[in-house]
């Protein structure tokens, strides 16, 4: 019997020590001290020994449990460590590594032609003023001279939200909203978001982006209009830009006008990107309409005013020479990253 224990003694510590793994740990304890291992069948063993002897036998395979699983605990802890040690090793960090560059947006092209043109008006003393995008058929028409079934409705089709709710065609309700404040003089520009129920192609969006000015005060005349956008057309295009006024009608201005840039390409010589004119359309004006003075509260008779209104998306598109409105709605960093 001391045989036999010292022997499985022996044995069990053998594969403890020839272990390399946890798993293999796991089984040897099940075989050696588990409720069918090895020690176990020795205690059941124990009616075949004399009485006398039976303490003695017990106290041998509990010495020998003790001994196994004092090594069983002390080799599942070096083996713990190890693993704990490689798994470290594995992992390590190198610190010297270059970091990946966190990628970062780049300034639309709109915003940075809207901040221009801002800067431009801001420094010739004009406020910038924004208002909502839905809005009362009553402010984006009716108020602008424009009534129902007037053939301008055609041109400014928008979208409905109900009879008299539209999404704005153009920037001007801010400005008429402006106007009925009634605070004057008036110099201010409306910039934002507008929509028109257009086909999507290289120079149509059914939402796009204007940018209005309104100038009211007394004595204010088509020199001051044709001053302040000649002016305009310097600062943006360089101070060699002509303008150029060709007579035109918009419901809400009388006198109206379209405004040509010499074009900043050949200088006006005619090129390719002015289709050999020499001259590119950037604008509409024109002085305010007396009727739609007198609909906003202020009396045509003491006061006068010019107005204009620029397409963002045009200006940006020539500024910036892109040939297709739709890349600017892309918004791939890739394009966006070259101005
Ligand atoms: C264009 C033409 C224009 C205006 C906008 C305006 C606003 C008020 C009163 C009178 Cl409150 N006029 N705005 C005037 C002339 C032209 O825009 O072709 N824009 C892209």
């Amino acid at each position: 019997m001391r045989d036999q224990l010292e022997q499985i003694k022996k044995e069990a510590l053998k594969q403890i020590e020839a272990s390399d793994a946890l798993e293999k740990l796991n089984d040897i304890k099940v075989a050696y001290l588990g409720k069918k291992g090895e020690l176990t069948n020795v205690l059941k063993s124990m009616k075949d020994v004399a009485p006398e002897d039976r303490p003695k036998v017990g106290q041998l395979v509990n010495d020998a449990r003790a001994v196994i699983e004092g090594k069983l605990e002390e080799t599942i802890a070096v083996l713990q460590k190890k693993v704990r040690e490689e798994q470290l090793n594995k992992e390590v960090i190198d610190v010297t590594l270059p970091a990946k560059r966190s990628k970062s947006g780049h300034t639309h092209p709109n915003t940075i032609a809207l901040e221009e043109v801002e800067r431009i008006f801001v420094g010739m003393g004009y406020e910038v003023m924004e208002g909502p995008e839905v809005e009362y058929d009553h402010y984006n028409f009716e108020k602008l001279n424009i009534p129902k079934n007037h053939p301008a409705r055609d041109e400014q089709d928008t979208f409905y939200i109900s009879d008299s709710i539209v999404l704005r065609s153009q920037t001007s309700p801010v400005q008429i909203r402006a106007m009925e404040e009634g605070k004057l003089p008036i110099r201010m520009l409306a910039p934002g978001r507008v929509f028109r129920s257009d086909e999507v192609d290289a120079t149509h969006s059914p939402s796009f982006h204007q940018i209005e000015g309104l100038v009211i005060d007394k004595n204010i005349t088509f020199a001051d209009l044709k001053g302040t956008l000649a002016e305009f057309a310097k600062e943006l295009f360089g101070p060699e830009t002509k303008v150029k006024f060709r007579p035109h009608h918009f419901p809400f201005t009388e006198p109206s006008a379209e405004v040509d840039v010499t074009c900043f390409k050949c200088g006006g010589d005619g090129c390719r990107f002015c289709k050999g004119s020499g001259w590119i359309e950037i604008l509409g004006c024109g002085m305010v309409h007396p009727n739609v003075l007198s609909m906003s509260g202020i009396d045509p008779d003491e006061y006068s005013g010019f107005a204009f209104g620029v397409g963002l998306e045009r200006i940006a598109l020539l500024k910036y020479e892109i040939d297709d409105m739709r890349l600017l709605y892309e918004n791939d960093i890739r394009f966006l990253k070259q101005f």
